[in-house]
């Protein structure tokens, strides 16, 4: 091998914990290989492969957190065989997954979603409970993610063995991170987590998405005057199972109580969020823990509510179907721009467009003819 070629068992998709690791009960590739004749640390490009999934589901079953991370790490990779893996695994574990309250958390910058989670979660593994922490980041394609899920505000709930809090998957478009968040949602669910809490920055499309993979939605608010409430975007209001006033605390408290009282008010008007859930605005501090017993409260309520009277059921069902679309379209949205004939006729005809020689529905069919000759 020449000094300036990359060996040959150099493979740019694995990331470390497809390779180097050996795990008693799961088949890995590292130091099977031969250089030279002899055992050496590293085989071949084409063995290099990650466990079996079989193994990998037996564990992750077993709530083995190397597993889970290991299989997310698979979710989230853009290999194709890597993707060909986690669908092995998903199929596998299927059937254990789906058993867990999903619950979304949603709010500006410096709401407070980090200190609220850290408080939360630590009280609800306190009760025995195993919560994942996962995040949706809107802004994750152009800072490289993990803005959300960070571990410095939950410190405490980042080494408590009965939490994971995995931050946001970086890279791609929101749809594509649509699809690993809630596919790292059904492998915490097969792990045991019984909990899984979505954060989410109150920005964008993101919060929209993340209502679509969870039973319950919460909006943690600031506490402030009136014209803070009329100005919020009332769509998120609309989309809120729970207003949460954070920063109950100190001098904040008769604010905070009466911030709450303004948003139950406003929720009264509004159309609910879960049909037959009129939707409850608390205060609460994730400073001194006040509330915090309450606002777990109002969700089992909420649970067994929304599972009595079939809601809960009826909206996962109708989130199964919206996910299939939701993969539908990006992936024709994916293949229609990647399709060569396409990629070299756009520019042409986005200047006619502009030009104004060429209507923009023409414009559109021609690229569509294109798109479909493709396939004949
Ligand atoms: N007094 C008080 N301060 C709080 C409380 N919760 C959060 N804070 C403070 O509010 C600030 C913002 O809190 P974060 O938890 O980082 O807010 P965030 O919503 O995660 O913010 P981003 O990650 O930027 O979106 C921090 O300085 C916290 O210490 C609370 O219950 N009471
Ligand atoms: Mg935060």
């Amino acid at each position: 091998m020449g000094k300036n070629r990359k060996p040959d068992w150099y493979d740019p998709d694995s990331s470390e914990h497809f390779v180097g690791e050996i795990k008693k009960g799961i088949v890995t590739p590292v130091n099977e290989g031969k250089r030279n004749g002899r055992p050496g640390r590293f085989v071949k490009k084409d063995a290099v492969q990650g466990p079996l999934p079989a193994d990998l589901a037996k564990d992750i079953l077993k709530g083995d957190r190397v597993a889970l991370a290991r299989a997310i790490t698979l979710v989230e990779s853009n290999a194709k065989r890597h993707f060909d893996q986690a669908q092995e695994l998903l199929r596998l574990l299927q059937p254990r997954t789906g058993k867990s309250m999903r619950i979304g958390i949603t709010g500006v910058p410096g709401a407070g979603k980090s200190t609220f989670i850290e408080a939360f979660g630590t009280y609800l593994c306190h009760l025995g409970h195993k919560v994942a922490v996962l995040a949706v980041d809107p802004t994750s394609s152009l800072t490289g993610g993990s803005i959300l899920g960070d571990k410095t505000r939950m410190e405490k709930l980042s080494v408590n063995p009965r939490a994971f809090i995995r931050p946001s998957p970086s890279g791609g478009k929101l749809g594509g991170v649509h699809r690993k968040t809630r596919e790292t949602m059904l492998l915490c669910e097969a792990a045991g987590f019984d909990i899984v809490l979505v954060e989410t920055v109150g920005v964008g499309q993101s919060e929209i998405l993340v209502r679509g993979m969870v039973d319950a939605f919460m909006l943690l608010a600031l506490t402030g005057a009136g014209d803070e409430l009329q100005g919020m975007k009332k769509g998120i209001m609309e989309i809120a199972d729970l207003v949460l006033v954070n920063k109950a605390d100190g001098s904040n408290i008769p604010i905070a109580n009466k911030t709450a009282e303004e948003y139950r008010r406003i929720l009264h008007f509004l159309q609910p969020a879960t049909k037959g859930w009129e939707s409850r605005a608390l205060a609460c501090s994730s400073v001194t823990g006040d509330g915090i017993p309450g606002v777990w409260g109002m969700l089992e309520e909420f649970e067994s509510n929304t599972k009595e009277s079939g809601v809960f059921y009826e909206r996962r069902r109708e989130q199964s179907r919206e996910w299939i679309h939701a993969l539908i379209s990006d992936r024709l949205e994916f293949s229609f721009y990647q399709q060569p004939e396409v990629k070299a006729l756009l520019p042409k005809v986005e200047n006619e467009v502009i030009a104004g020689t060429k209507p923009v529905a023409s414009a559109v069919d021609e690229l569509f003819r294109v798109f479909f000759k493709g396939f004949s």
